[in-house]
Protein backbone atom coordinates (compact mmCIF):
# COMPACT_ATOMS: atom_id res chain seq x y z
CA UNK A 1 0.00 0.00 0.00
CA UNK A 2 1.30 3.45 -0.85
CA UNK A 3 1.29 6.18 1.73
CA UNK A 4 -1.70 8.40 0.92
CA UNK A 5 -1.78 12.16 0.85
CA UNK A 6 -4.83 12.65 3.04
CA UNK A 7 -4.14 10.86 6.32
CA UNK A 8 -1.78 12.60 8.72
CA UNK A 9 1.69 11.13 9.03
CA UNK A 10 3.13 9.68 12.18
CA UNK A 11 6.79 8.91 12.88
CA UNK A 12 8.55 7.09 15.67
CA UNK A 13 11.75 5.12 16.18
CA UNK A 14 13.55 2.99 18.72
CA UNK A 15 17.30 2.50 19.06
CA UNK A 16 18.77 -0.99 18.60
CA UNK A 17 21.12 -0.25 21.50
CA UNK A 18 20.38 -3.48 23.37
CA UNK A 19 17.53 -5.83 24.07
CA UNK A 20 14.23 -3.96 24.08
CA UNK A 21 12.82 -3.47 27.57
CA UNK A 22 9.25 -3.61 28.82
CA UNK A 23 9.71 0.16 29.37
CA UNK A 24 10.21 0.67 25.63
CA UNK A 25 7.24 -1.58 25.01
CA UNK A 26 4.85 0.05 27.48
CA UNK A 27 5.92 3.64 26.79
CA UNK A 28 6.16 3.39 23.01
CA UNK A 29 6.01 0.18 20.96
CA UNK A 30 2.72 -1.22 22.27
CA UNK A 31 0.94 1.86 20.91
CA UNK A 32 2.49 1.64 17.46
CA UNK A 33 0.24 -1.07 16.00
CA UNK A 34 -3.00 0.55 17.14
CA UNK A 35 -2.05 3.85 15.51
CA UNK A 36 -1.74 2.29 12.06
CA UNK A 37 -5.41 2.72 11.26
CA UNK A 38 -5.61 6.38 12.18
CA UNK A 39 -2.35 7.56 10.63
CA UNK A 40 0.08 6.80 7.85
CA UNK A 41 2.81 5.44 10.07
CA UNK A 42 6.53 5.44 9.51
CA UNK A 43 8.60 3.45 12.01
CA UNK A 44 12.39 3.25 12.08
CA UNK A 45 15.15 1.29 13.73
CA UNK A 46 17.35 4.20 14.86
CA UNK A 47 20.78 2.63 14.36
CA UNK A 48 22.51 5.98 13.74
CA UNK A 49 21.31 7.15 17.13
CA UNK A 50 22.56 3.97 18.76
CA UNK A 51 26.19 4.59 17.74
CA UNK A 52 26.32 7.81 19.78
CA UNK A 53 27.32 5.53 22.65
CA UNK A 54 29.82 2.74 22.10
CA UNK A 55 28.30 -0.37 20.50
CA UNK A 56 29.82 -3.71 19.72
CA UNK A 57 29.50 -3.85 15.89
CA UNK A 58 28.37 -7.49 15.76
CA UNK A 59 25.82 -6.92 18.53
CA UNK A 60 24.51 -3.80 16.80
CA UNK A 61 23.89 -5.73 13.58
CA UNK A 62 22.10 -8.45 15.50
CA UNK A 63 20.03 -6.00 17.54
CA UNK A 64 18.99 -4.15 14.39
CA UNK A 65 17.44 -7.24 12.86
CA UNK A 66 15.96 -8.29 16.21
CA UNK A 67 14.25 -4.92 16.63
CA UNK A 68 12.85 -5.05 13.10
CA UNK A 69 11.41 -8.49 13.89
CA UNK A 70 10.07 -7.28 17.24
CA UNK A 71 8.25 -4.39 15.58
CA UNK A 72 6.47 -6.87 13.32
CA UNK A 73 5.83 -9.26 16.22
CA UNK A 74 4.18 -6.37 18.09
CA UNK A 75 1.71 -5.88 15.27
CA UNK A 76 3.31 -3.40 12.89
CA UNK A 77 2.23 -4.46 9.43
CA UNK A 78 5.01 -3.72 6.90
CA UNK A 79 2.40 -3.56 4.14
CA UNK A 80 0.44 -0.90 5.93
CA UNK A 81 3.23 1.12 7.58
CA UNK A 82 6.68 2.07 6.36
CA UNK A 83 9.16 0.06 8.43
CA UNK A 84 12.83 0.69 7.77
CA UNK A 85 16.36 1.05 9.12
CA UNK A 86 17.43 4.67 9.60
CA UNK A 87 20.93 4.33 8.09
CA UNK A 88 19.42 2.94 4.87
CA UNK A 89 18.06 6.38 4.04
CA UNK A 90 20.96 8.87 3.85
CA UNK A 91 18.55 11.82 3.81
CA UNK A 92 18.48 11.63 7.62
CA UNK A 93 22.13 12.66 7.80
CA UNK A 94 21.75 15.16 4.99
CA UNK A 95 18.92 17.02 6.69
CA UNK A 96 20.80 16.88 10.00
CA UNK A 97 23.60 18.88 8.42
CA UNK A 98 21.27 21.63 7.26
CA UNK A 99 19.41 21.76 10.59
CA UNK A 100 22.73 21.97 12.43
CA UNK A 101 23.18 25.36 10.81
CA UNK A 102 20.10 26.72 12.61
CA UNK A 103 20.74 25.01 15.98
CA UNK A 104 22.70 26.65 18.79
CA UNK A 105 25.19 24.67 20.88
CA UNK A 106 23.49 25.89 24.07
CA UNK A 107 20.22 24.28 22.99
CA UNK A 108 21.94 20.91 22.79
CA UNK A 109 24.27 21.11 25.78
CA UNK A 110 21.36 21.78 28.15
CA UNK A 111 19.37 18.70 27.08
CA UNK A 112 18.72 16.39 30.03
CA UNK A 113 19.51 13.26 28.04
CA UNK A 114 22.83 14.72 26.87
CA UNK A 115 23.77 15.59 30.44
CA UNK A 116 22.75 12.14 31.73
CA UNK A 117 24.52 10.23 28.99
CA UNK A 118 27.65 12.41 29.23
CA UNK A 119 27.85 11.57 32.91
CA UNK A 120 27.27 7.86 32.27
CA UNK A 121 29.73 7.68 29.36
CA UNK A 122 32.30 10.19 30.58
CA UNK A 123 35.01 8.48 28.52
CA UNK A 124 33.10 9.01 25.29
CA UNK A 125 31.37 12.39 25.21
CA UNK A 126 31.37 12.80 21.44
CA UNK A 127 29.82 15.30 19.00
CA UNK A 128 27.29 12.69 17.87
CA UNK A 129 25.95 12.40 21.41
CA UNK A 130 25.47 16.15 21.51
CA UNK A 131 23.92 16.24 18.04
CA UNK A 132 21.60 13.29 18.76
CA UNK A 133 18.51 15.52 19.11
CA UNK A 134 19.10 17.19 15.72
CA UNK A 135 19.23 13.77 14.04
CA UNK A 136 15.98 12.99 15.79
CA UNK A 137 14.46 16.27 14.61
CA UNK A 138 15.49 15.33 11.07
CA UNK A 139 13.86 11.90 11.37
CA UNK A 140 10.57 13.54 12.22
CA UNK A 141 10.61 16.55 9.88
CA UNK A 142 11.71 14.57 6.80
CA UNK A 143 8.38 12.73 6.84
CA UNK A 144 6.27 15.79 7.65
CA UNK A 145 5.01 13.87 10.67
CA UNK A 146 2.15 15.50 12.55
CA UNK A 147 2.25 13.03 15.43
CA UNK A 148 5.17 11.45 17.30
CA UNK A 149 4.38 8.75 19.90
CA UNK A 150 7.18 8.52 22.48
CA UNK A 151 7.82 7.99 26.18
CA UNK A 152 8.03 10.89 28.59
CA UNK A 153 11.87 11.05 28.42
CA UNK A 154 11.69 12.32 24.83
CA UNK A 155 9.54 15.36 25.58
CA UNK A 156 12.45 17.82 25.48
CA UNK A 157 13.57 16.48 22.11
CA UNK A 158 10.10 17.01 20.72
CA UNK A 159 10.10 20.58 21.96
CA UNK A 160 13.34 21.11 20.05
CA UNK A 161 11.70 19.55 16.98
CA UNK A 162 8.91 22.09 17.13
CA UNK A 163 11.35 24.97 17.72
CA UNK A 164 13.54 24.05 14.76
CA UNK A 165 10.57 23.46 12.45
CA UNK A 166 9.17 26.91 13.30
CA UNK A 167 12.61 28.54 13.06
CA UNK A 168 13.24 27.06 9.61
CA UNK A 169 9.75 27.91 8.38
CA UNK A 170 10.13 31.51 9.58
CA UNK A 171 13.51 31.91 7.96
CA UNK A 172 12.90 30.17 4.64
CA UNK A 173 9.13 29.96 4.21
CA UNK A 174 6.66 27.15 5.02
CA UNK A 175 8.50 23.83 4.64
CA UNK A 176 7.94 21.58 7.63
CA UNK A 177 4.87 20.33 9.46
CA UNK A 178 5.19 21.30 13.14
CA UNK A 179 4.54 18.00 14.99
CA UNK A 180 2.58 17.30 18.15
CA UNK A 181 4.04 14.93 20.73
CA UNK A 182 1.90 11.95 21.68
CA UNK A 183 2.88 10.93 25.18
CA UNK A 184 0.74 8.54 27.18
CA UNK A 185 -1.23 10.29 29.89
CA UNK A 186 -0.77 7.54 32.49
CA UNK A 187 2.38 6.50 34.31
CA UNK A 188 3.25 3.98 31.56
CA UNK A 189 5.03 6.84 29.80
CA UNK A 190 7.84 6.44 32.32
CA UNK A 191 8.50 2.92 33.58
CA UNK A 192 11.13 2.96 36.31
CA UNK A 193 14.15 0.75 36.97
CA UNK A 194 13.48 -2.37 39.06
CA UNK A 195 16.74 -1.78 40.94
CA UNK A 196 16.25 1.92 41.59
CA UNK A 197 12.69 3.25 41.15
CA UNK A 198 13.96 6.85 41.07
CA UNK A 199 15.58 6.20 37.65
CA UNK A 200 13.91 5.30 34.38
CA UNK A 201 14.20 1.75 33.14
CA UNK A 202 16.84 1.81 30.40
CA UNK A 203 18.08 -0.96 28.13
CA UNK A 204 21.64 0.27 28.48
CA UNK A 205 21.67 0.06 32.30
CA UNK A 206 24.80 -1.77 33.43
CA UNK A 207 22.72 -3.73 35.97
CA UNK A 208 20.70 -6.38 34.09
CA UNK A 209 18.36 -6.76 37.08
CA UNK A 210 17.21 -3.16 36.57
CA UNK A 211 15.25 -4.02 33.43
CA UNK A 212 13.16 -6.80 31.95
CA UNK A 213 13.50 -7.35 28.22
CA UNK A 214 11.03 -8.62 25.67
CA UNK A 215 13.35 -11.58 25.08
CA UNK A 216 13.76 -12.68 28.71
CA UNK A 217 12.29 -16.13 29.45
CA UNK A 218 9.73 -16.80 32.16
CA UNK A 219 12.22 -17.83 34.86
CA UNK A 220 14.34 -14.75 34.29
CA UNK A 221 11.34 -12.45 34.34
CA UNK A 222 9.92 -13.95 37.53
CA UNK A 223 13.34 -13.80 39.20
CA UNK A 224 13.89 -10.15 38.24
CA UNK A 225 10.50 -9.15 39.66
CA UNK A 226 11.16 -11.11 42.84
CA UNK A 227 14.32 -9.07 43.31
CA UNK A 228 12.71 -5.74 42.43
CA UNK A 229 13.37 -3.04 44.99
CA UNK A 230 10.19 -2.20 46.92
CA UNK A 231 9.33 0.23 49.66
CA UNK A 232 8.88 0.06 53.40
CA UNK A 233 5.48 -1.09 54.63
CA UNK A 234 3.50 -3.98 53.23
CA UNK A 235 0.48 -2.46 51.53
CA UNK A 236 0.10 -2.68 47.73
CA UNK A 237 -1.04 0.86 47.05
CA UNK A 238 -0.45 3.29 44.17
CA UNK A 239 1.40 6.29 45.56
CA UNK A 240 4.44 7.23 43.44
CA UNK A 241 5.81 9.71 46.01
CA UNK A 242 5.62 7.47 49.08
CA UNK A 243 5.85 4.07 47.33
CA UNK A 244 7.81 4.50 44.10
CA UNK A 245 8.76 0.80 43.81
CA UNK A 246 5.29 -0.65 44.36
CA UNK A 247 3.69 2.06 42.19
CA UNK A 248 6.02 1.17 39.35
CA UNK A 249 5.10 -2.52 39.65
CA UNK A 250 1.40 -1.58 39.68
CA UNK A 251 1.91 0.42 36.49
CA UNK A 252 3.58 -2.57 34.83
CA UNK A 253 0.89 -4.99 36.04
CA UNK A 254 -1.84 -2.64 34.81
CA UNK A 255 -0.13 -2.28 31.40
CA UNK A 256 0.20 -6.01 30.83
CA UNK A 257 -3.17 -7.15 32.25
CA UNK A 258 -5.37 -4.24 31.22
CA UNK A 259 -6.84 -4.16 34.74
CA UNK A 260 -7.33 -0.70 36.26
CA UNK A 261 -4.90 0.40 38.96
CA UNK A 262 -7.78 0.46 41.48
CA UNK A 263 -8.69 -3.15 40.61
CA UNK A 264 -5.05 -4.18 40.91
CA UNK A 265 -4.89 -2.63 44.40
CA UNK A 266 -8.06 -4.51 45.41
CA UNK A 267 -6.71 -7.77 44.05
CA UNK A 268 -3.72 -7.57 46.41
CA UNK A 269 -5.43 -6.06 49.44
CA UNK A 270 -4.28 -7.95 52.53
CA UNK A 271 -1.58 -9.81 50.59
CA UNK A 272 2.14 -9.18 50.98
CA UNK A 273 4.70 -7.80 48.54
CA UNK A 274 5.96 -11.33 47.80
CA UNK A 275 2.64 -12.54 46.35
CA UNK A 276 2.27 -9.31 44.41
CA UNK A 277 5.75 -9.45 42.87
CA UNK A 278 5.21 -13.05 41.82
CA UNK A 279 1.90 -12.17 40.16
CA UNK A 280 3.47 -9.25 38.29
CA UNK A 281 6.33 -11.48 37.08
CA UNK A 282 3.93 -14.15 35.85
CA UNK A 283 1.62 -11.68 34.13
CA UNK A 284 4.52 -10.04 32.30
CA UNK A 285 6.04 -13.40 31.33
CA UNK A 286 2.70 -14.65 29.95
CA UNK A 287 2.15 -11.47 27.94
CA UNK A 288 5.66 -11.37 26.55
CA UNK A 289 5.89 -15.07 25.59
CA UNK A 290 3.81 -14.98 22.37
CA UNK A 291 5.59 -11.83 21.18
CA UNK A 292 8.95 -13.45 21.84
CA UNK A 293 7.91 -16.60 19.96
CA UNK A 294 6.73 -14.61 16.96
CA UNK A 295 9.95 -12.60 16.96
CA UNK A 296 11.98 -15.82 16.96
CA UNK A 297 9.90 -17.21 14.10
CA UNK A 298 10.54 -14.06 12.06
CA UNK A 299 14.26 -14.06 12.85
CA UNK A 300 14.50 -17.53 11.38
CA UNK A 301 13.17 -16.14 8.09
CA UNK A 302 15.99 -13.80 7.04
CA UNK A 303 14.75 -13.60 3.44
CA UNK A 304 11.45 -12.13 4.61
CA UNK A 305 13.16 -9.59 6.86
CA UNK A 306 15.49 -8.55 4.02
CA UNK A 307 12.48 -8.02 1.82
CA UNK A 308 10.76 -5.89 4.47
CA UNK A 309 13.92 -3.80 4.86
CA UNK A 310 14.26 -3.27 1.13
CA UNK A 311 10.62 -2.29 0.69
CA UNK A 312 10.77 0.02 3.70
CA UNK A 313 13.93 1.68 2.50
CA UNK A 314 12.44 2.47 -0.91
CA UNK A 315 9.19 3.86 0.44
CA UNK A 316 10.94 5.89 3.15
CA UNK A 317 13.51 7.29 0.72
CA UNK A 318 10.82 8.45 -1.67
CA UNK A 319 9.09 10.46 1.06
CA UNK A 320 12.33 11.72 2.60
CA UNK A 321 13.91 12.99 -0.60
CA UNK A 322 10.81 14.95 -1.48
CA UNK A 323 11.31 16.99 1.71
CA UNK A 324 15.09 17.16 1.40
CA UNK A 325 14.91 18.55 -2.16
CA UNK A 326 12.55 21.26 -0.94
CA UNK A 327 14.92 22.13 1.93
CA UNK A 328 17.98 22.31 -0.33
CA UNK A 329 16.13 24.62 -2.72
CA UNK A 330 14.86 26.86 0.09
CA UNK A 331 18.29 27.40 1.60
CA UNK A 332 19.77 28.16 -1.83
CA UNK A 333 21.80 25.07 -2.61
CA UNK A 334 22.13 25.03 -6.39
CA UNK A 335 20.05 22.15 -7.70
CA UNK A 336 20.48 22.86 -11.43
CA UNK A 337 17.77 24.39 -13.58
P1 LIG B 1 18.97 3.76 25.90
O1 LIG B 1 18.88 3.30 27.31
O2 LIG B 1 19.84 2.91 25.03
O3 LIG B 1 19.23 5.22 25.75
P2 LIG B 1 16.15 3.58 25.95
O4 LIG B 1 15.87 2.31 26.65
O5 LIG B 1 15.94 4.85 26.66
O6 LIG B 1 17.57 3.54 25.30
P3 LIG B 1 15.13 4.34 23.32
O7 LIG B 1 15.43 3.52 22.14
O8 LIG B 1 15.92 5.57 23.46
O9 LIG B 1 15.25 3.49 24.66
O10 LIG B 1 13.58 4.66 23.35
C1 LIG B 1 12.59 4.06 22.56
C2 LIG B 1 11.23 4.52 23.03
O11 LIG B 1 10.97 3.95 24.31
C3 LIG B 1 11.09 6.02 23.21
O12 LIG B 1 9.82 6.43 22.78
C4 LIG B 1 11.24 6.23 24.68
O13 LIG B 1 10.59 7.39 25.12
C5 LIG B 1 10.58 4.98 25.22
N1 LIG B 1 11.09 4.62 26.53
C6 LIG B 1 12.39 4.35 26.85
N2 LIG B 1 12.50 4.04 28.14
C7 LIG B 1 11.25 4.11 28.67
C8 LIG B 1 10.73 3.89 29.97
N3 LIG B 1 11.50 3.54 30.99
N4 LIG B 1 9.39 4.04 30.16
C9 LIG B 1 8.58 4.39 29.13
N5 LIG B 1 9.03 4.61 27.88
C10 LIG B 1 10.34 4.47 27.64
N1 LIG C 1 15.72 9.12 20.48
C1 LIG C 1 14.57 8.27 20.51
C2 LIG C 1 14.52 7.28 19.41
C3 LIG C 1 14.23 8.06 18.21
C4 LIG C 1 12.99 8.69 17.90
C5 LIG C 1 13.20 9.36 16.67
C6 LIG C 1 11.75 8.75 18.52
C7 LIG C 1 15.09 8.37 17.21
N2 LIG C 1 14.48 9.14 16.28
C8 LIG C 1 12.19 10.11 16.07
C9 LIG C 1 10.73 9.50 17.92
C10 LIG C 1 10.96 10.15 16.72
C11 LIG C 1 14.46 7.67 21.83
O1 LIG C 1 13.41 7.27 22.13
N3 LIG C 1 15.47 7.65 22.61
Amino acid sequence: MEISENKQKLFSAVQPSGAITIGNYIGAIRNFAALQDRYDCIYAVADLHAITVRQDPAALRKNTLALLALFIACGIDPQKSVLFVQSHVPAHCELTWVLNTITYPGELSRMTQFKDKSARHADNVNMGLMDYPVLMVSDILLYQAACVPVGEDQKQHLELTRDLAVRFNNRYGPTFTVPEPYILKDSGARVMSLADPSRKMSKSDENANAFVTMTDDKDTIVRKFKRAVTDSGSEVRYDPAAKPGISNLLTIYHAFTGKSIADCEKEFAGKGYGDFKLAVGEAVADAVAPIRAEQARLLADKAYLQEVMKGGRERAARLAYRTLAKVYRKVGLYMGE
